[in-house]
């Protein structure tokens, strides 16, 4: 019988194998709970989480692909290596240190380089951000990122300004229906990464972030839903991850309704507190722990949509990033790997 190196089957009914009486223990039964129960892996594959094989490729690529984290642990993404826990607490908000968020990046356009999305660094060349901040808009001429400026007016040496090259916007995006609301920006020349400047981790395809996890959202956006201006300096706001099937009831029962339905592709975070992402933090990421330590972060979620801002109760909704794990892939041809 070829089962060994293979689950014992539960089913299986032991008298049906002539070579023993016992119906408990079948032939082969001790061979089969002796034999490790993964495969040896390929020469182009290494082992993580005791139990599965990943592509050698898949080491430091910016994807977590491994439970334990062990794939990403010691590369560059998702790391703060500037940051340090402030003593100081702000009493509007939370203003942002240079260093807290070094993934961060606003997308500026038109004449005067005004302030329109928030976006996360993926790789060298790559940003990621919400379609509808892309929308129609298939030329990247006059668009550009300031990555590494906290505030948005103030000189600030760790910014680096560059330009939109390409836009690739999900090819199953609906303005209608904001579904698979995310897109990617090339930039026209490299990205310098340092200690205020680095890219953020992404969740692999079978990725997710448990229920109730503290993650965070960085932004520009409006602090209030009556100011007119955006704020001019990074703000970060804390968020729990919303249970999915909570968040539609959530929604679907709100006092304001929605032209958008909450999709298996979104995910939903935030609701309980005065606090929510706003105008202008969309594209902007939805950041948490990418291992238990805390010390690394990945974009979980891309701020896509909510009714109003911070209405009591009712979660934002985020693309939910590791869906798209494989079309990131693609379009980035694995540009999203860090040296
Ligand atoms: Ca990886």
């Amino acid at each position: 019988m070829e089962i060994f190196a293979l689950p014992w089957p539960k089913e299986l009914n032991c008298s049906s194998v002539p070579d023993s009486n016992d119906t408990t223990v079948c032939t082969g039964f001790n061979e089969a709970n002796e034999t490790p129960q993964i495969r040896d892996c390929d020469e182009d594959e290494v082992q993580c989480d005791t139990d599965r094989c990943i592509a050698k490729s898949y080491i430091c690529d910016g994807f977590q692909d491994c439970r334990d984290y062990s794939d990403e642990k010691f590369c560059l993404c998702g790391s703060r290596p500037a940051y340090y826990p402030s003593p100081l607490r702000v009493v509007n908000g939370d203003e942002v240190k240079p260093g807290t968020w070094p993934f961060v990046v606003e997308l500026l356009g038109g004449r005067r380089r005004v302030h329109f999305c928030g976006a996360v660094i993926i790789g060298q060349r790559w940003v990621m951000t919400a379609a509808h901040c892309i929308g129609p808009k298939r030329k990247s001429d006059g668009i550009y990122l300031n990555i590494g400026g906290i505030r948005r007016f103030a000189y600030s040496k760790y910014r680096q300004t560059k330009r939109a090259k390409v836009f690739y916007v999900h090819p199953d995006y609906s303005s209608m229906t904001v579904e698979n609301d995310i897109a990617l920006i090339e930039t026209s020349s490299p990205i310098q990464f340092n200690d205020y400047v680095r890219p953020v981790c992404l969740p692999g395809s079978d990725d997710e972030t448990p229920v109730g996890t503290r993650c965070y959202v960085a932004g520009w956006g409006k602090t209030g839903k009556n100011e007119a201006d955006f704020s001019p300096t990074l703000m970060e706001v804390s968020l729990n991850i919303v249970e999915w099937r909570k968040c539609k009831k959530d929604i679907d029962n709100a006092p304001i309704t929605t032209p958008f339905e909450l999709k298996s592709n979104n995910i939903c975070a935030g609701g309980g507190f005065s606090h929510d992402a706003c105008s202008g933090d969309s594209g902007g990421s939805l950041l948490c722990p990418s291992d238990p330590s805390g010390d690394t972060w990945k974009a979980t979620g891309i701020v896509s949509w909510g009714l109003g801002c911070a209405v009591p109760n009712i979660p934002g909704v985020y693309t939910q990033v590791s869906k798209y794990a494989s079309w990131i892939r693609n379009v980035t041809r694995n540009g999203v790997m860090v040296p």
